[in-house]
């Protein structure tokens, strides 16, 4: 397996990829959507949390990632001797009416398309993606983890409405009309994402891009009045049954496994890691599940780390393995000792 760090798009920088090696990282995962335009509520060197106006404006409708840009960005990893792996999270400027099945639909799945054969043509070999309407939301942030670090975590659903003009917990649309999102339910949602599959597949093929899906995290069935697609580990079958391209993947998110009510995360690993379907692994640690639950530090969590990684070199996965989020240190790089402190307990169990 490979060991590899993700990297807001804020942090995609020569130093930041110095870092990476640094702490023995091998493999780059990417975000090219930015999460910290909310003001100071949500400080840089921490994951996006945000309040009820979410992550803060989506990006640029009118300008997809171009190879331009990507292919200078994979130079700048390469140079600093890391390959890059994936990139995380299309943009809801991109999408949103794919995700909402608005009347933008169809030229917003031309522009995932464009988007897919791009990753193609600059080789990077994995998209991650999250096909969900509420997004990563109603968390809260406090000294949760061991000798108070600052960390992230739930007490309770939040079930207030999304306002128009907003998806996936951030504004792509600051003059949308008054109200929220119609509810729908999980059937719809799965249709939605059904055509979404098979139209994307074919081109993934193509190009030579996994897809690979993130599971819902907060993993509770609705958030925010909004159905949720896969929030139990078994939820992950249906995804395969849709469709099962090879190109049909998962960005298996162990933290959130560990946080659903149901399943069993390492007979999922298992199961999943053995049906080649594990494109890449978020790896953290979390105490309790959903509706109440706090991420904790890698060792210090519900998950057994020793388990985890004995399936994966059992079923000699070859993919890669990251921190997700990780509790903030006291100290003036809270991001980055947490990151590293995370990589280095693992390279110490993969060893
Ligand atoms: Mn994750």
């Amino acid at each position: 397996m490979k060991l590899g760090l993700g990297l807001y798009k804020h942090m995609l920088t020569k130093q930041n990829y110095q870092f990476a090696k640094q702490c023995g990282a091998t493999h780059l995962v990417i975000h090219m959507v930015d999460y910290f335009k909310q003001g100071k509520g949500n400080p840089s060197d921490n994951q996006p949390t945000g309040g009820d106006k979410g992550w803060g404006m989506a990006g640029d409708p009118d300008k997809l990632w171009s190879l331009d840009e990507l292919l200078q960005i994979k130079k700048e990893i390469n140079e600093a001797g890391l390959e890059l792996e994936a990139i995380e999270n299309f943009d809801p400027a991109h999408w949103h009416d794919v995700l909402l099945d608005g009347p933008k639909k169809q030229e917003q799945l031309e522009n995932v398309k464009t988007i897919i054969r791009t990753l193609g043509e600059a080789k990077i070999p994995i998209m991650g993606y999250n096909f969900s309407i509420a997004g990563v939301c109603g968390r809260i942030t406090g000294p949760f983890a061991r000798g108070g670090a600052m960390s992230v975590g739930m007490e309770s659903s939040d079930d207030t409405p999304i306002p128009n003009g907003m998806v996936w917990n951030m504004i792509y649309d600051t003059n949308a009309k008054e109200g929220f999102l119609p509810q729908i339910t999980h059937e719809e949602l799965w249709s939605r994402y059904e055509n979404f599959l098979n139209e994307i597949l074919p081109v993934a093929k193509e190009s030579n891009v996994i897809m690979a899906l993130h599971p819902d995290d907060p993993p509770l069935p609705f958030m925010r009045k909004q159905p949720r697609l896969v929030y139990q580990p078994e939820m992950y079958e249906r995804v395969i049954k849709i469709n099962p391209s090879k190109y049909n993947q998962f960005e298996l998110c162990l933290g959130t496994l560990a946080e659903m009510s149901e399943g069993n995360v390492y007979e999922a690993l298992d199961s999943f890691t053995k049906q080649n379907r594990v494109a890449y692994i978020h790896i953290r640690n979390v105490k309790g599940k959903v509706p109440r639950y706090y991420e904790t530090f890698i060792d210090d969590g519900d998950l057994d780390m020793h388990r985890i990684i004995e399936i994966l070199q059992n079923n000699n996965y070859t993919g890669l393995l990251i921190p997700d989020h990780t509790p903030q240190m006291n100290c003036a790089e809270p991001w980055h000792t947490g990151m590293a402190y995370a990589l280095g307990y693992l390279k110490g169990i993969i060893k």
